[in-house]
Parts: C-alpha cells; structure tokens; sequence
C-alpha cells in the first residue's frame, strides 16, 4: 500500500522551512520534502525529504508509485529579482514546474477518486499599476484590479493561477465521463518576513534585509526609495492562512484565488521601526532604478475580505506585535548567539 503523504515542493526555502516546523509539532501527518537543496538538519526528523529537481518528470513517476499524494504544497519557484536575470529559467521553473504538478496532481485525483489538494502560494507580483497616483488612488487592490505584472515571476504566478483554476474546473472537459478533478487553492502574499532566514532573489527583500543587517550591526542600503510602499507579512501569519485555506472547506469559497495581507509599511516607516529597535543601526537609502520599478508597479495593500468572508482570516500580527513580539526579539537572539 502506498503512504500517504502532504508533499511541500521548495522545502527549503523560506515558507517551506516554516511550514515544516508547523507540521512537526503533530505525528498527524507524514510529510514528503522536495528541493534541490538539502533540508537544514533540525528539520530532519521523521519526514522524507528528497534532494531532486521539480522539473524531474521521472523523479515524480517514481515518487507516486511509493507515496499517495493527498495534498501538494508547491512552494518552489525563483523569486522576482532572480526571474529577471534568466527569465527563461524562471518560466520553466515557475510555470514548467507548475505545470507537471498540475498533471501530476490531476491524474492521483482521478486514480484514487479523491481530489488531491493544490496550494499555490502566489504574490502581490501577479499586480501591475501604472504609475504611482493610481498606486495611491487604489491602496487595497482587489484580486482582479490591475492584473498586469511587469515581471517575468509576476507573469508566471499569474498563469499558474489560471492554469490551476482551469485543472481544477475544466481539465479534460470533454471527456465523456467528468473526471474527478484536483482542488487548487492559492493565496497572493505580500512582501514575507522571517525571523529565521533571510530571503534570497526577491523584490520586498529590502524589509527583512533592513532589519537582519541592523541586528548584525551591519550597514545597509536600501534599494528604493523612502516613499515606496508595499504590504507585508510576518511568517507565522503566512504559514496560518496556507494551513487555514488548506484546510477549509470547498464549500466555503467562492474563489480559487485569495488576497491576505497584514499590514503596510512604507520603506521609511520600515527602517523607522528597525531604529526603535536597534537604535545604532546605519540605514540609508540608495535606490536601483530597475528593482525601484517594480517596488512601484505593486501594490500599496491588498484588499483580503474575501479571504476574512470565506475561510476567516485573520493575522495575528500587526505592525507592532510582528515587531515587537516576533521580528525583533527572535532576530536579536539569534545574532546574539
Ligand atoms: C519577491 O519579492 O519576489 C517575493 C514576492 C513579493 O512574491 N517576496
């Protein structure tokens, strides 16, 4: 018999880790890793973690005569600064990648005749405004305002959205018999902050950038301007609302696709709050025009009510307490040591 498992693709990175250590703290469910690098050893223990590439199609033939895959977190993508530098990687890996979990996930609904379900955490990146008076006219976008990302990542997740609304309400639609069909569900985060790792390859990397360089005593230069703003998250909030959509019931929602946000900083007010804490802290501005241009084209906060109506959510964190309670004095204490 095969073991059924929750599969986490980019286990490595920042969410992965996160929401590894959240499914650790319950023998509830087995877990199968998948990243091409190794996971870090405290997260070890007893889950299955394999070292390959999701562009390995074998890799995944194999994978699924060992393992029922009852839910697939795919996590795994290359981040928005990244994705300009080799955009054609960034497709095959954004949307390649995707694309053969899609597959994957469609044909294990349809042989164990139980909707496997898909989370897809997707970004304020699949938004594109034109120009700053519209970006402050428009604060909190809804999910279908200005879908027009300038970027080769906001281009991919905003497909890979349609492409898992399309698996999972049309795929083989004419078939003669409607076969039972995957259940995808994804979220676009704001801007993510971890206490425990720093992110690599992103556009809102500035935030936690800021505050790491600050607890290290180190300099840093913030790539754009004072003015600019985005929302952003703490990671436990992050983590909560994929368990949350994850676990809610297709009753529920009435959408596949869903905004959640936290809270919205401009760069200025970000480097403020890391000074109230780490008041010796050198943080100067010294915007890069090409990074700066797509800080602008996102938005300046998300609208989440569908997300609040349809499944309850809610952050834990605001402002103050992601600071104060989580950022801060985790950050500190892991410098320290
Ligand atoms: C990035 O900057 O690319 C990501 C994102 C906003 O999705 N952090």
């Amino acid at each position: 018999m095969r073991k059924k498992v929750i599969m986490i693709t980019g286990a490595a990175g920042e969410i992965g880790q996160a929401l590894i250590d959240e499914f650790a703290h319950s023998e509830e469910h087995e877990l199968l890793t998948l990243d091409l690098h190794p996971l870090p050893e405290r997260l070890h223990s007893r889950f299955t973690h394999i070292q390959g590439d999701i562009l390995d199609k074998k890799l995944f033939a194999r994978l699924v005569t060992e393992f029922e895959i009852d839910t697939i977190f795919h996590l795994a993508a290359l981040l928005s600064t990244r994705s300009e530098f080799a955009p054609e990687l960034a497709h095959q890996v954004n949307v390649d990648g995707t694309l053969t979990l899609l597959q994957l996930a469609a044909e294990q609904s349809q042989r164990r005749g139980e909707a496997v379900r898909f989370i897809f955490p997707s970004s304020i990146a699949a938004y594109g405004l034109p120009d700053l008076t519209i970006k402050a006219r428009d604060f909190y976008v809804r999910e279908w305002d200005w879908n027009y990302p300038t970027t080769m990542y906001g281009c991919n997740k905003l497909y890979c959205e349609l492409l898992g609304s399309y698996y999972s309400q049309h795929y083989q639609q004419l078939a003669r018999t409607k076969p039972v069909m995957l259940d995808f569900r994804s979220v676009r985060f704001p801007g993510l902050i971890s206490a425990f790792t720093v992110p690599a390859g992103g556009t809102s990397d500035y935030g936690p950038e800021m505050l790491h360089a600050a607890a290290q005593n180190k300099p840093y230069a913030c790539f754009v301007r004072e003015d600019s703003t985005i929302p952003f998250m703490a990671m436990p909030d992050a983590v909560t609302a994929l368990l949350h959509l994850w676990r809610a019931p297709a009753a529920a929602l009435t959408r596949r696709v869903y905004n959640v946000t936290s809270f919205s900083l401009s760069a200025m007010q970000f480097r403020d709050r890391v000074l109230q804490a780490f008041p010796e802290a050198h943080i100067t501005f010294q915007p890069d025009i090409s990074r700066q241009g797509i800080v602008d084209s996102w938005p300046a906060g998300l609208n989440d009510e569908a997300a609040q109506e349809d499944w309850g959510w809610q952050p834990a964190y605001d402002t103050q307490r992601a600071f104060d309670e989580y950022l801060v004095p985790t950050i500190r204490q892991r410098h320290a040591g």
